[in-house]
């Protein structure tokens, strides 16, 4: 099949028609959780959420059991690693009858800008790239972003060093090195080889943390070579481009064996952070933080304004120019 690019107004049509299913298989939850409503059920139970279909979702029960759930509209949006109230219906399904607070949430919005969460209860985010497919630095930035702004500390991942010969694995760290830098831990892995694994099962220990990246990067690879009692789906890249096939469609979470929780996510070839206001976007580049304050003006843009404590901190080799870059274009996209 010749592969083929998607008209803006094609792409609209489609994701219009992707929020319609969408709209209409909330609704037959929330009918599905009315009819088993009336149907009598057992006392209310906690859970938490380990899989999230988008119209119907499975609980963990306190007991372990697993047991599919359908959630009342007016609940909102439900995320992997909620922790919710359910009662059971006669029928072995159950109704979401309450969402516990989220101690934090990642979320993105849709492009119609409504946030959509993709995972709550997080302890930490681990972005995950690899050089084929090969990552952005861009990108990488957006997600960072999402995650100081969500309170989530966050971390980098390279997979498949195993592709790497010495030079290639000395560009891909020297590229990373930036990140590190700032603060954020960097590790390396090799599913393949099963290299690295030790440390990052020494970090991820005791926690909740969510995978994201591209699709392809590795992610549910991770998951198996990290468990491996699962047998988590993955798959091949494309021969054209090497891209993922976006293989994993669900989020899903799995309990570590040393204790905490991994979530798999459905890779993206774009992320955008939830943005609020402008000042959200500087406040999400963390190394900008001791700076801000520090402008001539105190509602600088830290676009052309003469005395712009950023613009200097990037002549002082405090910030990294690249980051400035990042920064103007998100500003661009909340301001345009
Ligand atoms: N050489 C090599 N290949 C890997 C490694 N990790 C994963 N792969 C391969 O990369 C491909 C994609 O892996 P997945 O684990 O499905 O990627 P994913 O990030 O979960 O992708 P989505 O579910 O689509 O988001 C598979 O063919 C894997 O075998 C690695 O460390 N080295
Ligand atoms: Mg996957
Ligand atoms: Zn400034």
């Amino acid at each position: 099949m010749t592969k083929r690019r998607l008209s803006g107004q094609q792409k609209r049509r489609i994701h219009d028609l992707q929020q319609a299913r969408l709209a209409r298989a909330a609704e037959k939850a929330d009918r599905r959780a009315q009819k088993l409503a009336e149907a009598g059920l057992g006392p209310e139970q906690s859970g938490r959420v380990q899989v999230n279909f988008g119209n119907a979702v499975v609980v963990e029960a306190e007991d372990g059991a697993l047991v599919r759930c359908h959630a009342r509209q007016n609940l909102g949006p439900i995320a992997c690693g909620d922790r919710v109230a359910w009662q059971a219906s006669k029928e072995g399904d159950g109704v979401i009858t309450a969402i516990a607070p989220r101690s934090s949430c990642l979320e993105r919005p849709d492009v119609h800008g409504n946030l959509r969460p993709i995972a709550a209860n997080l302890d930490r985010l681990v972005i995950v790239v690899a050089t084929r497919p090969d990552f952005s630095e861009a990108m990488i930035d957006r997600y960072l972003v999402a995650a100081e702004l969500a309170g989530i500390p966050a971390g980098l991942l390279l997979n498949k060093t195993d592709l790497l010969d010495d030079a290639g694995l000395a560009s891909a760290t020297a590229r990373l090195a930036d990140f590190a830098r700032i603060g954020y831990p960097v590790w390396q892995a090799s599913c393949k080889r099963e290299h690295g694994l030790d440390a990052l099962r020494e970090a991820l220990a005791k926690s909740s943390s969510l995978l994201v990246g591209q699709s392809g990067v590795g992610k549910s690879s991770l998951v198996n070579a990290l468990l491996p009692d699962r047998d988590v789906r993955t798959g091949a890249l494309s021969s054209t481009g090497g891209r993922g096939m976006h293989t994993t469609t669900a989020t899903t979470l799995y309990h570590l064996p040393a204790g905490g929780d991994l979530i798999d996510s459905p890779g993206v070839w774009e992320f955008a952070p939830p943005l609020g206001t402008p000042e959200d976007v500087a406040h999400g580049f963390v190394e900008f933080r001791p700076l801000l304050g520090h402008c001539r003006f105190s509602d600088c843009r830290h676009q052309v304004e003469p005395g712009c404590a950023i613009v200097e901190g990037v002549e002082k080799g405090l910030i990294i120019s690249r980051r400035l870059e990042s920064f103007r274009t998100l500003y661009a996209s909340l301001t345009s």
